[in-house]
């Protein structure tokens, strides 16, 4: 059995990290579809991340993307955290961008010409300044560093000259501040990358020190890796420092998370719960685009897919799992974790919503009360997320 007082406190202790770049227009290499009414700027994403936390009570931060996010002055940061901080949010993780300039055609900090290399490390170290500036405990890194063509760069010089950066960033990390370390099989490198797996990743963290740890972009991986494994064995390891939550049918879709494979999502958050990650250590941040749908709804939807995911995680009936596993009941140990998938946990989010002084149905509450309609009439000409912004 399990306790339902003790599964809605655990829901209610829930924070879920939105992307400013989800609230901006976004599309694929083919085409953009501009949306009416989406922020102009970092200060107008914050207000649409505020309703976000509104109507779920489970969104309190959001990530930013330097320099799609970059804020004019000397107390810029500051002041963008202030302003998150008035509207009952707080800034997340500080996404590092070091794949959008010319001069990263072969790479950033894995470049084979230094110069490219200190103008790749400069940014992280200036987006470290900004965290010391917003008050944030996460540096989010993802390299789109790699090779396209066998023998176009040596693969150990590159892994050396990754370690050499990494290890400088890392030593610049105030107390309390961490490093999330990103993998990503492929793409936009198609031969090699240099961080293309969690073992990869893990094995920088660990020589970096326990300030670094590995972040699991659900997108990341090739079809069928069993992604709950590399959680449990990151959690054993005391190394995953969070999640970017997407969803998948092919490769880094960037769908909503929970929209093509809730049950992957579920057996994801088994792992996090029984490893004990369902505490702040572990960051849920979202990683997704809306190229055709409206992406404040969508964000709203996506935080709901995560809850549900949890809740179901949650209501695991952990005794008698224990005991089928111990006496080899195959049929029986799967039954209770299915049993816990098919559970409708609608009912007992919305009691947790309303015990939050929430309106239930976070979408409806939302639609009635006007926003979408709001910002499309007073934001005219919103520019798109981050991709040639
Ligand atoms: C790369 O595909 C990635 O997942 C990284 O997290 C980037 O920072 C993000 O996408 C940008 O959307
Ligand atoms: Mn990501
Ligand atoms: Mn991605």
């Amino acid at each position: 059995m399990t306790d339902r007082a003790a599964v809605k406190a655990a829901l209610k202790t829930q924070a879920v990290e939105t992307p400013s770049w989800a609230y901006g227009n976004s599309g694929t290499r083919f085409k953009v579809f501009t949306q009416a009414g989406v922020p102009r700027d970092p200060w107008e994403k914050l207000q649409d991340a505020a309703k976000v936390h509104e109507f779920t009570g489970v969104a309190p931060t959001v990530a930013l993307h330097i320099p799609w996010d970059r804020v004019d002055g000397h107390d810029g940061y500051a002041e963008l955290a202030k302003y998150a901080e008035e509207r009952g949010l707080r800034l997340g993780a500080i996404n590092a961008n070091t794949f959008q300039d010319d001069d990263y055609r072969l790479g950033s900090i894995c470049h084979p010409d230094a110069a490219v290399r200190r103008k790749a490390l400069d940014h992280l170290l200036e987006c470290v300044d900004i965290m010391d500036a917003t008050g944030s405990r996460d540096l989010k890194l993802w390299f789109a560093d790699g090779t396209n063509y066998p023998g176009q760069d040596d693969i150990r010089e590159r892994q050396d000259r990754l370690a050499e950066g990494l290890a400088e960033v890392y030593g610049r990390l105030g107390e309390g501040q961490r490093m999330l370390l990103e993998y990503k099989l492929f793409e936009p490198a198609f031969y090699t990358t240099d961080v293309p797996d969690w073992g990869t990743a893990y094995a920088h963290c660990l020589k970096l020190g326990p300030k670094a740890r590995v972040v699991v972009d659900t997108g990341h991986h090739a079809p069928g890796t069993n992604i709950e494994f590399i959680v449990a064995t990151l959690l054993r390891e005391g190394r995953l420092g969070g999640f970017d939550f997407n969803s998948r049918f092919y490769a880094d879709d960037d769908l909503m998370v929970g929209a093509a494979d809730p049950f992957q999502l579920f057996r994801i958050m088994c792992e996090v719960v029984h490893g004990g990650g369902f505490t702040s250590e572990v960051a849920f941040m979202l990683d997704q685009c809306h190229n055709i749908e409206a992406k404040i709804p969508a964000i709203i939807r996506s935080v709901m897919n995560v809850q549900e995911a949890t809740a179901k995680a949650l209501s695991v009936d952990r005794e008698a799992l224990a005991e089928a596993q111990v006496c080899g009941d195959v049929l029986g140990a799967n039954g209770v974790l299915m049993d816990a998938y098919g559970t409708d946990v609608r009912p007992v989010l919305r009691e947790v919503r309303e015990e939050m002084g929430l309106d239930p149905e976070p979408l409806a509450a939302y639609a009635r009360s006007g926003w979408g309609r709001r910002i499309v009439a007073e934001r005219v000409g919103g520019r798109q997320a981050g991709w040639g912004a």
